[in-house]
This record gives C-alpha cells, structure tokens and sequence, in this order.
C-alpha cells in the first residue's frame, strides 16, 4: 500500500503542493492520517482540474461554432479506471508521479485501487467506450448517453471452481469523476392510457412517472485536444416521501416509490449476447432513450430554435436495439409536442438516427411482448402500428410478398405476438451497420434480408476498432518505448503509423529487444498471478490465452477439449520434446447460463489435475482468473504469446480482444469469423494460424445434415479427450459432471466443435513449431503489431464521422 512521506518531508512541487492542498481541503485529511483511497481520491480531483478547464473550452467551442454534434446511446459502457487514461492523455504521468513521489506515495500503487467503471458486459460495452476516447481524440462534438448503474458488472468469485456471483460496488468510495447536474432532469413516464383532446392532440395520461436526472463524466482525448461528456442517467422519484403515508405511520409506503424508481437504475443485467427479456429492461431501455432524447431536443430547441433543422445538427447512433425505443420516442416528442406531421416526423428521424448491429445470434434479438409492450409505453405502441403501416405499404408497393411483409413487420406474428426492436431500428435509421465485413454480409444474407432488398443501400459496414491510448500506449509502456526508439512518435498520432516496423521484423538484434520486452510483461503477470491465487508460471513458458466473455459460440470448450488431448500425449510420451505451454482462461458467464457455467467449472477442474500431475513435469498449466475485467485484461494482454479466437464461424460479430492482442505482439490462433478474417488480410495469411470450418461451410454442414457422432468416432484424439471428461476422469468427487454436457456434442453439436477439432489440434501443434523456431516466432509477432494499426477506433470513428455521421 502506498506509504506515507516521513513527518516533516514537504512537497518539492507545485504539483505536489496542489495535491496536499487537495488531500487537506477537499477530502479532509492531513499527510499523516491519509490512507491510500484519500491519495487516490486527491490526485484525482487535483488532475481533474485541468481535465475540467478543458472541458468547459469544448462545451463552448462546439456551441460557438453551431456544430453538429454526435449522440451516442448505449445501455452499456465499459470504461475501466480512469486515472492513467486522463493522466496519459494529458502527459501528465511523469509530473504527477514524480509529485506523489515527493511525497512518499506511488502512483502504481494508488492506480491499482482505483476501482473499474464496469457498466457493460462484454465488447459491446467495451467498444463504447474506445469510441468515446476516439471521438475526443478526434476533436468531434460528442455526448454519450446511458444509465450511471449504481451496481455494475458482478465481480466473479471462483469457489471450489464454481462461478459465484457477488455484487459489484464501484461507487463505494464516492465517485471523483462524476459530477451531479441536478438542473438537467426529466419526468419519464409508464403506463397509464392514451387519451384524445378537443384540439385534436393525443394526450398520454401516464400511470406512473420517475425523473431522471445527469450525471456526468468527462472523456479525455488524446493529447487532451478536447474533453467531451459521457451523461449516464440516474433514476429518481419525484415525490421522494409520501408524507401522508409518513404520517399515517406507513414509513414503507412513504418510501416505496423512491424505491421503485431507484430500482430502474440499480444494477446492469450481465446477459452477453443472450436473452434478458425482463420487463425492468424494458423499463431501463425506455427510461434512458426518453432522457437522452427530451436532452437532444431540448438542447437543440436551445441552440438552434427550429426542431425541423434536427438531422442537420444532430447524429443519434443507437447502439444496438438496447436504445431502440428512441426512434419511437423520438416521433413521439415531433408529433405531440412539436405539432410535425407524422410523415415530416418520420422523415425527419430517419435523418437523424444510425443503427449499429452486433449479433444475429437469435437469442440475443430483441423483442418485446406485445401486451408488455403496450401496457408499459401505450403512446408508443400506438405510433409503432403506425410506422409499421407505413413500412409495409412501401414494401407492397415494391411488389413484397406475403412471407417478405411477414418478416419485414414490426411485429411478430408468429405464435404470441412480439415487437422486433431490430426492424424498428432498422425502419427507423438511415444508416444500418455492421461491426465487420463478414458480420455485414451476413446481416445482408440471413437477418434482415428482406429489409435490405426493400432498402438496398441502408446497410453498410464499420469494422469495430480499439484505442490504442489505452491497449497500446498504457498497457505496455515497454512496447511503447521499444517502438518509438525504432520507428518515432508518429504512431503515437496515427496508428497505421507503426507499418515501418515491420522493416526491423527480420532484424535480430531488434527481435531480442522485442522479445525482452515481452518475456518483463509476462513475468510481471506472473508474479500478479501468484499473488492473486497462489499460481506459480514460468514466464519462459508459451502464454496461451483464451480471455472474454464464456458462451458456447466462442468455444472455450474447443480449447479446453484439446488442452485435456495435449495432457493425454505429453503423459503418454513425456519423453518427447513438448513446447511448455501456459493456458490462461478467463470471463463471467451469465449468471442464468448454464452450460457457460459448467465450462468455467471444467477449465477449474482441469487445471487441478493437470497441475498436479507430475508426470508431466510443469510441461502444461492450466489456469482460470477469476474476475475478468478491463483492467486484469491490461495486465492479461500485453503478456500473451497466444491469443485464442476460436468462435464457430458466422457466430462472432466482429470481437475486439483479438486486436488488442495482435497490438500487443501475440500471435492469433482462430477461425475465419468476424474481424478474424481482416486481421489476417492485414498481417498476411502466414503471420497467423487461421484453422476450420469457414462461415459458408458451417451453414453448409448445418443444411446437409451434420453428423457429429460420425465426426468424433473418425477422431482417435477427439473421442479420447471426450471420454475421459464425460467419464469423470476430471471431476472424481462428481463423475457425472460433465456426461450432459459431452455427451450434448454427439447428437448436437450446434457450434460445431467436432467438426474442427482436428483442425485445430494440427493448427497447435503447428504453432508449437513456430515457438520452437524464435526467430520466425518473434519476426511474425513483429509484423502484428505493424500492420495491425489500421483497427484503432480512431480510424472507424472517422468512418462512422464521414459516411453516418455527416462531421468531418
Ligand atoms: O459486440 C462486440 C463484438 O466485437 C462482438 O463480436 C459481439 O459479440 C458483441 C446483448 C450484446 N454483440 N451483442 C452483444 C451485449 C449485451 C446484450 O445484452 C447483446 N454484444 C455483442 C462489439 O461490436
């Protein structure tokens, strides 16, 4: 823990002065009684000052000049911690470090404390936030828009290797970076009945009505050129205390509606890709969109005084169908209150919204119950029929058949009726897009066929991007270095900038930097590692690493199976030349998943016997982390050798760890699927080891009658490993663990495991003569990382800024 300067050492700077001042006035401690979170919490308001100042000068900028701005809505962001980014960003590490230096605390050591901002999943949350960082560093007016969660992603305990979940509490310490902004507020309302009035208007009598008030955070950029505003919504009533019940001695019914409203923003659902359904999340969907949008509006009618003028000054980005219920609030606002006709409505939110897709996984599409639907937002239900009416007359007009309107419509009518939020956010955007080549064309191909052939150009594609401030820059400040004293400080401003370090690839001399580099990373994750959970790795072992959200499309199974078959050969030959290898698995399932859990118990009960195993002298570990999170992925990343992208092809929208990694000089194992197959256009196809069934085939396989039983019994290695777990070899406390489980993949099989078992076997043992060949090994991680620059999120920002987004 940070120490605390000797009695009597004063502060060498200003800087340090500024801190103490802080430390003193603002938290209320003095130098001697201050406990880590106190210096943690007066660095950062002292930093924040300048980030504040910053601020203000972009807010006024963007007014003065009436530019566009950019809204991005997202139920989800995934920022992390904060300090090193804002710090960094600023170039004020050194300052700031050497200041807390003086007075006797380390900066490493208060970073580490800094609890993670986790109010998203997975990637979707994730990338939110890259593009908040992104849009700031790009100089562009931007606001986020979601709802400030009071409990975020749960942090994952691992208990006798089973998953346990535990409430998350980022804000217990208060939040440094947030700022209350109590004058920006709205009434959102629920329920009630819509009623007609003798002017003509519609009128929503709602039932119940919440207030949602801002909370801000402000977003550096890069090099602090702008600071733009992430506004999260927190939920609140608006009669706090009901006094007569008060009175009356109820003190649960004075209180029950506080409570209410505060459940709405209370705790993220931790589904990832997969069905939350629930009626509190439709409750948050509309809760936030009604916010966001009365804001937009609002502030619109403030700088520009004509709502007609809307889609010139104003770009909604709706991330994912989580924000969906915008495009109808929206209408609502321009035809009830801003007395537009529906049609000049209508066209009027098209221009201004963008729809971003990121799964066509079926269980992951939203759609509502129509009864909910319609008891819980009548208003919007109704003008929902009407847009529908309207997108159907238009597809009958372009000749559209019975089956095309059925799968064009809104609503389901298939068995219980359903509203599709996909084909409202689609219906109701100009611009609909796709998180990766391959991600677009299938959308084009299977979801929203027929939406795309009644609107042949509104589908486009945004291959997803990272920062590289944050999972270059900071993470790996060796790398960092290492690149800059070879190639300058041009990519530290355009990532496609590091290109010419693919010159020093064959360079030996720079091969044993690079490689010095990596092999410091991976010592400081394993002392991390030991100290974490007791596990002892050698750093000269091959960090094989399979890290992010556990679903069975994504295949940490696939690993695991062949991670059980590499345990079966180096026991039955030890006496071969094995590659040590370390594999790293970890990631929350959803808390309702079952078969996701039963992996993670699988990964455990693995790792116990295989390292543990004599026999194998050390040649294989094994090893589950628990917690997955932004900042266990910063430590995680930079040490990789391997990283593991193995997803059943056509199943992965794009993921974004597998650039983070190639970034970082790892070496990617994968499938053709999502942003796979531009990463190897990039670093060219003999820099990664690409194994399996290709999208086209899997569907093929699926249409042709796949025969999985047939695929295992022709696989000696494959129905090995596979008996061995069915038959309790790794859980002898409960030796029908896992018979469900494999014996599922004879007769199932959906994600198609058999099917490239062997193919990704022969793909391992391929990478394990690439590591015997360093040179080679080293020369292609070198090649990664140069021509991997192309994926920052500064680079599909601009994209989404010029062909969405209308700046730039
Ligand atoms: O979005 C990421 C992609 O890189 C990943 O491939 C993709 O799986 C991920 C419902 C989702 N798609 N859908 C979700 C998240 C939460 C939820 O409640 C769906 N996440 C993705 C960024 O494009």
């Amino acid at each position: 823990m940070a120490t605390i300067a000797p009695a009597g050492q004063t502060p060498a700077t200003p800087l340090a002065d500024a801190i103490l001042d802080t430390l003193v006035h603002r938290i209320g401690k003095d130098q001697k009684a201050a406990r880590p979170h106190d210096w943690l919490a007066a660095t950062i308001q002292t930093v924040r000052n300048d980030v504040i100042e910053r601020w203000m000068a972009s807010t006024r900028d963007a007014h003065a000049k009436g530019a566009k701005r950019v809204y991005y809505l997202s139920l989800e962001f995934l920022i992390g911690r904060l300090l090193r980014d804002a710090l960094s960003n600023l170039d004020q590490t050194k300052a700031i470090a050497e200041a807390l230096a003086s007075l006797g605390v380390d900066l490493a050591e208060i970073e580490e404390i800094e609890p993670d901002a986790a109010l998203g999943n997975g990637g979707l949350g994730r990338l939110a936030a890259c593009f908040m960082e992104s849009m700031a560093s790009l100089d562009l007016p931007a606001y986020g828009y979601g709802i400030r969660y009071v409990n975020g992603m749960f942090r994952q305990r691992i208990d006798d290797g089973f998953q346990v979940e535990l409430p998350e509490n980022w804000l217990q310490h208060g939040n440094p970076w947030e700022f209350e902004r109590r004058e920006s507020a709205y009434f959102v309302g629920f329920g009630g009945e819509v009623v007609g009035t003798d002017t003509g208007h519609v009128h929503w009598k709602v039932g119940e009505a919440v207030e949602a008030m801002a909370v801000d955070t402000p977003m550096v950029g890069w090099r602090g050129k702008r600071v733009n505003t992430l506004r999260l919504w927190t939920a609140r009533s608006l009669d706090p205390i009901k006094l007569d019940a008060f009175n009356r001695g109820d003190f649960q019914g004075a209180l029950a509606d506080q409570l209410r409203a505060e459940t709405l923003t209370r705790v993220l659902y931790p589904n990832d890709s997969t069905e939350a359904g629930q009626e509190l999340r439709l409750r948050q969907e509309y809760f936030f969109s009604s916010a966001s949008i009365q804001d937009i509006v609002r502030r619109h009618i403030q700088y520009f005084g004509d709502i007609r003028t809307l889609s010139d000054k104003a770009a909604i980005q709706l991330n994912d169908t989580h924000p969906a219920v915008s495009v109808a609030e929206l209408m609502r606002l321009l035809v009830d209150f801003h007395d537009l006709g529906f049609d000049e409505a209508w066209d009027i939110t098209r221009a201004t919204f963008g729809y971003t897709n990121h799964t066509l996984l079926p269980e992951a599409l939203e759609s509502w119950p129509l009864p909910l639907f319609e008891r819980l937002l009548p208003r919007h239900m109704q003008l929902i029929y009407a847009i529908n009416a309207k997108l159907l007359r238009e597809a009958r007009a372009t000749g559209a058949d019975d089956r095309a309107i059925a799968a064009i419509s809104l609503i389901d009518e298939g068995g219980s009726r359903r509203v599709r939020m996909a084909n409202l956010a689609f219906a109701g955007a100009h611009s609909v897009n796709g998180v990766a080549a391959l991600h677009t064309d299938l959308m084009k191909q299977t979801v929203f066929a027929d939406l795309h052939r009644l609107y042949p150009d509104r589908i486009n594609n945004k291959t997803n991007g990272i920062t590289p401030r944050r999972w270059l820059q900071q993470c790996n400040p060796g790398l960092t270095a290492l690149i800059r004293e070879a190639v300058g400080d041009a990519f530290l401003d355009d990532t496609e900038a590091l290109e010419p370090l693919a010159a020093h690839a064959e360079d030996a001399a720079f091969q044993e930097k690079f490689a010095a580099v990596k092999r410091a990373n991976k010592a400081a994750l394993a002392q991390h590692l030991k100290d974490l959970m007791g596990l002892r790795i050698d750093p000269a072992a091959m960090f094989d690493v399979q890290i992010k959200r556990i679903h069975e499309y994504k295949r940490q199974l696939l690993n695991i199976i062949e991670t059980v078959a590499l345990y079966d050969q180096i026991r039955s030959h030890p006496e071969l030349d094995w590659v040590p290898r370390v594999k790293l698995f970890a990631g929350k399932a959803a808390s309702s998943y079952h078969n996701a859990k039963l992996i993670i118990k699988l990964a455990n009960d693995v790792a116990r016997r295989v390292n543990s195993d004599p026999a194998i002298g050390g040649l294989l570990k094994v090893a589950f982390v628990p917690n997955y999170n932004v900042s266990l992925a910063e430590k995680i990343i930079p040490a990789a050798d391997l990283s593991e992208q193995i997803s059943t092809a056509g199943m992965e929208a794009s993921g974004t760890g597998n650039m983070k990694f190639a970034l970082n000089g790892a070496l990617t194992i994968g499938t053709l699927d999502g942003a796979n197959v531009e990463i190897r256009d990039r670093v060219g196809a003999d820099n990664i080891m690409i194994f399996g069934l290709t999208a086209d085939e899997v569907a093929k396989r699926r249409a042709d009658g796949y025969n999985p039983r047939a695929v295992i019994e022709g696989s000696p290695e494959l129905a090995q490993a596979l008996s061995a777990i069915a038959s309790g070899v790794f859980s002898p406390d409960d030796r029908d663990r896992y018979k469900g489980l494999i014996g599922g993949l004879y007769d199932g099989d959906w994600f198609m495991l058999a099917a490239d078992f062997d193919s990704y076997a022969a793909a391992q043992r391929q990478v394990d003569g690439w590591w015997d060949d360093r040179g080679l090994w080293n020369a292609m991680a070198i090649r990664n990382v140069a021509r991997v620059g192309w994926f920052s999120s500064d680079r599909t920002i601009r994209e989404y800024a010029k062909d969405i987004w209308g700046v730039l």
